[in-house]
């Protein structure tokens, strides 16, 4: 055993320094009321990377049963917050040093927002006392935090601790869901106030249910469109699995016969195999569609901002923000809600009426299956590809087959992940986890740290770019630490490859290797020397052996797969993420 015994985790339960004097006020800390709102709010675990201006809320922790882990970068905690709220549904929390620990999670807070995460923030600040006076780390937190998230305040008084970590979590869930921050200054969170003085919200008491199930004439006219449309498609986007809607988006496909795409965090609502489950006719069936109805997704560059969607198709748009329905592209009827409420109350709303409809569709789904089966069959001979070096489609093939229905996927890179996009298909709904509209490189570390420590009983598989993972890799080491395994694979092409093809097509072969390098690293060696599993695969026929063995180990693994440098996604090729 080396030093690691000296940081034995604290167990919850442990007597306080605030247990009670005979006959006196019992007084409380911010630190100690923050932790009370977490627990209130269902928060079982923070991620955060420690500084002196927040170890109260730890303390408070220790006291709520709340797990603490210690990451190695606050971009890193927050991250793990964002991955959190998307697996358990309940909202996730970081909580972070003043100054460079709030700086540091920036770029988690702004994926979360892209992405409708809902995660609260806690940053510490110089005290109050010292006001501008130039503390250390002071700087003006909650206006750099304002315009990434839904609310940015900093708690003025200590018996308001609790109270407003409520309010902030009651703002991560106005209209779609995202980050709230919160600054607390040191002497506000240190300092101790009589425990009447403070309000702590009852768990369960301070916030209504945000499920609204769309205006009922609105249904009705949905219902109508999906009876009498020819050739209707359903996009199911994020929300879908926000709004654990699996059950109610499964039921209107099935009973009403409609063909599905699935995108973001909506990737696993239908199984691969079910017959209403397409993915690469989607492009076809945008164009020839008679009723397009889009689930919880914005029209932004995924969707080619609504420009890839036929001019004569009827479109629908179905969202948990107003502010997302008919932005960048007309549609002829939006509606405002839960997208289960919605969809389970326009199944009901035809019952009995949707024998015709769905009879009339068997040519348009075998047309759509048709168009499908043709794009797989001309890419499969790259799936099965031997050459070496080794064709990414051949990895991501082979990750394919080794997922079960339990295993959560985790995509964090760029042209192996666009390579993955289309090949890689999660078995059951909420598998599947990719950062979102922000395209932030660096969230597979966190996003297996949530995963794994709030679903302990799934596989979790992450594929990462050798860009990507160098981000936030030395985060492997607090798998290693907490002993959360999973299967690591990187698609190593020693390169940033996404960004280097379009230097080459834009600059020439000559000018195209700038700003885009990086070494031959075997990364598993680093995942050894960190106390975890690895292996280093060059030949293809090694990947899924290796893989078996990465699942075998128990432990946090990294098998690195030797990619051909030289081949390029059919996405980054066309650079459809600028489009
Ligand atoms: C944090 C961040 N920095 C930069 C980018 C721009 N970017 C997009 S793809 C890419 C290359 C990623 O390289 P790697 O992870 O090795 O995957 P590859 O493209 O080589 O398969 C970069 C740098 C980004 N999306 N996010």
């Amino acid at each position: 055993m080396g030093q690691t015994a000296k940081t034995e985790p604290v167990s919850a339960g442990q007597p306080s320094a605030l247990a009670d004097a005979d006959g006196e006020p019992q007084l409380i800390s911010g630190g100690h009321l923050v932790a009370k709102a977490l627990k209130a709010e269902g928060v079982d675990v923070i991620f955060t990377l420690c500084g002196g201006h927040i170890i109260d809320i730890y303390d408070g922790c220790v006291d709520e049963g709340i797990d603490v882990i210690d990451v190695r970068h606050e971009q890193v905690a927050a991250h793990a917050a964002d991955g959190y709220a998307r697996v358990t549904g309940k909202p996730g929390c970081a909580v972070v040093t003043a100054g460079p620990g709030t700086t540091d999670a920036v770029t988690g807070v702004a994926n979360a927002l892209r992405a409708e995460s809902p995660m609260l923030l806690i940053g510490g600040q110089g005290a109050l006392s010292q006001h501008k006076m130039g503390s250390l780390q002071d700087l003006p937190h909650v206006d750099m935090m304002a315009p990434i998230t839904k609310f940015s305040a900093s708690v003025p008084a200590t018996e308001r601790a609790a109270d407003i970590v409520s309010m902030a979590f009651r703002e991560c869930y106005h209209g779609a869901p995202g980050p709230s921050f919160l600054e607390i200054p040191r002497d506000v969170l240190d300092a101790k106030v009589p425990l009447e003085k403070a309000r702590i919200p009852r768990a369960g008491a301070y916030r209504a249910s945000t499920r609204s199930a769309g205006d009922p004439e609105a249904i009705e006219r949905l219902a109508d469109l999906v009876v009498h449309a020819e050739k209707p498609c359903v996009l199911l986007g994020s929300q879908v699995w926000t709004c654990r809607a699996t059950d109610a988006a499964i039921e209107f496909v099935r009973t009403l016969n409609v063909p599905a795409f699935m995108n973001g965090s909506g990737r696993g609502t239908l199984a691969p195999k079910d017959p209403h489950h397409l993915q690469l006719a989607r492009r076809y069936a945008f164009q020839n569609a008679d009723l397009i109805i889009i689930v919880g997704t914005p029209f932004d560059f995924r969707m080619g901002y609504g420009k890839r969607l036929s001019t004569d198709a009827t479109v629908v748009q179905i969202d948990l923000d107003y502010r997302t329905v008919g932005k960048n592209r007309d549609v002829d009827l939006g509606i405002v809600g839960d997208a289960g409420l919605v969809l389970s109350s326009v199944t009901q709303a035809t019952s009995g009426r949707v024998d015709n409809g769905a009879v009339s569709r068997k040519a348009w789904l075998e047309e759509l299956r048709a168009v499908e089966n043709q794009a797989y069959e001309k890419r499969l001979p790259r799936q099965h590809s031997d050459a070496n070096p080794i064709d990414p489609y051949r990895l991501v093939h082979e990750i394919n087959e080794f997922l079960t229905p339990d295993s959560l996927y985790i995509g964090d890179g760029g042209d192996i992940v666009t390579f993955s996009g289309q090949v890689v298909q999660p078995k059951s709904p909420g598998h599947w986890m990719d950062p979102g509209p922000l395209g932030t490189l660096g969230v597979g570390v966190p996003f297996v740290m949530a995963a794994k420590y709030a679903r302990p009983e799934k596989e979790v598989v992450c594929l990462f770019g050798d860009g990507a993972f160098s981000l936030t890799g030395w985060d492997f080491e607090t798998l290693v630490r907490f002993n959360l395994p999973f299967v690591g694979i990187i698609g190593n092409n020693s390169s940033m490859n996404q960004i280097r093809y379009g230097q080459i097509q834009k600059y020439g072969e000559g000018r195209g290797r700038v700003g885009n390098t990086l070494g031959d690293v075997p990364y598993s060696e680093f995942a050894k020397m960190l106390g975890g599993y690895g292996e280093e695969v060059r030949d293809p026929a090694d990947i899924r052996p290796a893989l078996e063995r990465a699942r075998e180990s128990g432990k946090p693994s990294l098998i690195n797969v030797w990619v051909d440098p030289e081949v390029y996604a059919p996405g980054t090729m066309n650079q459809t993420m600028y489009k």
